[in-house]
């Protein structure tokens, strides 16, 4: 499958043009840092760029997205470069990109669809493939007009169609019916996820997982720090299925580190969703490791992407040591605004600087405990549980609003009791 990734011979490859269009308020320097990253997409994806396009424009054109100027002229590159398709940075609606393929009489994808296809290529596991399956129909369901011929080899076979039904109908019933299969299929499987994360906490180990841009050195850090022996490729998205080791840090503490699927700007909506077992990972750890590319001029618009996919998956709250990566490639200036992440660790997984540094990071975190009050309900006894398993119950007493505790926990599990906390906020931090 890999052979898929750049290396065969070249005219092998499909050719492609980029499109990147650069609103009125945005800088040149963020469309050309985004039209890079667009290049490396399609190269993963396994394309050769041959053409790029760029224009600036106050808002989409309604029908072709370009203007009509610049539509004939990337006609005219498509034909000169002897294009096999055109990929746009930004996401087309489907009658944008239905116009846009009648028109230039070529396959067009806009950025949700490449990204989707090189998840599809590095999905390995049966939940990985299932979950880029369930993304792609997602997908597919909004851009069904008129596009059926495409999609009807998704679904089932001959027989499904009823009397008087068109095709459109009975492929988006094809495609439901898939996605409702495809949910069974996830919901088992993420409930095997589930049992074993449950076998983790009660062997009261704390978690850390991963988080970061794609690229950023998640997997190789993992490694480093782990020997886990996971696949690190110059390249986006290599991780899809999340990978769990444990990991000795210093104090005789012991943890697991989960590595986990990498995020990027826009992420597609569809990926999230469906991608939401693999995520869980995320949400349920106890302390986020957010791994960055401080050799990235982008650096701080990648922060601020993952900051806000973690939003959208509630894991904000959760403790987070900032990892500034790939240091080795700094010069001698540094990075200006390290000092703004609290708790930054500079780290290379080249040369092994900062390792030390961050396991002791590691370390101290969980050594931080913080005095909690708090009103549980009683259907949340699962987290009474975890303080006692976790931390000291210092006074319980039970009434019909839920159990009244004062407990010492461990600070990385703060964020989960805060909501049940009384307000004025009793969280005071004990220890380090
Ligand atoms: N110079 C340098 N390169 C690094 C460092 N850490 C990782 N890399 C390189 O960065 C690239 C991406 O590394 P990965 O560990 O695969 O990154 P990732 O965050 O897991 O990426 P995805 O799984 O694709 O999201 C690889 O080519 C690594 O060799 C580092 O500290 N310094
Ligand atoms: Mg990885």
């Amino acid at each position: 499958m890999e052979e898929r990734l750049g290396e065969g011979a070249s005219e092998d490859r499909e050719k492609a043009v980029l499109v990147s269009v650069r609103w009125g308020e945005t800088s040149p320097g963020v469309a050309e840092n985004s039209l890079q990253e667009l290049r490396s997409l399609a190269e993963t994806a396994g394309a050769e760029v041959v053409g790029e396009l760029l224009q600036a424009r106050h808002k989409p054109d309604p029908a072709t997205f370009l203007g009509k100027g610049k539509t004939a002229e990337l006609g005219e590159l498509v034909d000169s470069r002897a294009a096999d398709l055109v990929i746009f940075d930004q996401d087309l609606t489907p009658s944008q990109q239905r116009n846009l393929e009648r028109e230039l009489d070529i396959k067009v994808l806009d950025r949700t669809a490449l990204i989707l296809d090189i998840f599809a290529l590095h999905a390995h596991s049966k939940e990985g493939k299932a979950q880029v399956e369930m993304a792609q129909l997602r997908y597919g369901l909004t851009r069904l007009t008129g596009r059926g011929v495409e999609l009807s080899r998704l679904g089932g076979g001959i027989g499904t169609r009823g009397p008087g039904e068109t095709k459109l109908e009975v492929d988006r019933r094809r495609i439901n019916t898939r996605i409702k299969t495809l949910d069974r299929e996830l919901n088992s499987l993420s409930r095997v996820r589930k049992t074993k994360r449950k076998r983790r906490e009660r062997r009261d180990v704390s978690t850390f997982a991963l988080v970061g841009y794609t690229n950023a050195g998640k997997s190789s850090l993992l490694n480093a720090l782990t020997d886990a022996g996971v696949l690190v490729e110059d390249q986006l998205f290599s991780t899809l299925d999340p990978i769990t080791r444990s990991i000795d840090l210093p104090g005789n503490r012991r943890a697991v580190v989960t590595d986990t699927v990498g995020f990027i700007n826009h992420l597609p909506h569809q990926l999230i969703e469906a991608f939401k077992s693999t995520l869980e990972e995320v949400r349920e750890a106890d302390v986020l490791m957010h791994v960055i590319d401080v050799s990235s001029p982008a650096m701080r618009r990648r922060i601020d992407a993952v900051e806000d996919v973690l939003e959208e998956l509630g894991a904000s709250e959760i403790p987070t040591i900032y990892i500034l990566n790939k240091c080795d490639l700094l010069g001698e200036e540094g990075v200006e605004d390290a000092d703004d992440l609290p708790g930054g660790v500079l780290t290379s997984t080249v040369t092994g600087e900062g390792l030390a540094r961050l396991l002791e990071r590691m370390s101290a975190i969980m050594a931080t405990s913080v005095m909690v009050s708090a009103t549980i309900p009683h259907e949340e006894g699962e987290l009474l549980s975890l303080a006692y398993r976790r931390g000291q119950v210092l006074e319980l007493h039970t009434d019909e609003r839920g159990y009244h505790v004062i407990a010492e926990i461990p600070r990385e599990l703060l964020h989960r009791f805060e909501i049940f906390m009384k307000e004025g906020g009793d969280g005071l931090e004990n220890g380090s």
